[in-house]
């Protein structure tokens, strides 16, 4: 199987370490990025990491994931408590699908409690801070691995 994985970071994750960093910390999307990309190295995955605030370009990425057979690590913001678009374009993809939240989204307001990410990812890494990602891609290597 390929050891591609893109990670992909849904909306408002650009401003990162700009804003409530009470909540998500202080690292900013680059360095989460960079993090991923030195984790891959570690794990001998290819990791790309793309952003976007707009749930049609996610979706064209995971279907990009999917004709590739490239697995996902995805944290989708809010469009995880609301995108059955985006869960339907997840659930097709049979490389490893790895669900990530910086904040432990069930300790938090109710509407987050839900996520659509969850009911198809193989797997899910919340409340870990921005470490999680590194995390998430240890268990896609595991998954690729197994
Ligand atoms: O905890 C997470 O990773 C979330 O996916 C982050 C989303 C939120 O809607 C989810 O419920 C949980 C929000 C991302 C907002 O990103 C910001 C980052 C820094 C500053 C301001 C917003």
């Amino acid at each position: 199987m390929s050891r591609s994985v893109l990670v992909l970071n849904g909306p408002n994750l650009n401003l990162l370490g700009r804003r409530d960093p009470e909540v998500y910390g202080t690292a900013t999307l680059a360095d989460v990025e960079a993090s991923c990309i030195a984790e891959g190295e570690r794990l001998g995955l290819e990791v790309e990491c793309r952003q976007s605030n707009h749930e049609g370009l996610l979706i064209d990425w995971i279907h990009e994931a999917f004709e590739s057979g490239t697995a996902v690590v995805g944290n989708f913001g809010a469009y995880t408590h609301t995108s059955i678009a985006i869960m339907d374009a997840l659930a097709v993809l049979s490389a490893p699908v790895v669900e990530v939240h910086i904040s432990d989204i069930h300790q938090r307001e109710e509407f987050r409690h839900v996520s659509y990410v969850g009911k198809v990812a193989d797997a899910a890494v919340i409340g870990k801070g921005v470490d999680g990602y590194a995390e998430a891609l240890r268990e896609v290597a595991r998954m690729l691995d197994a």
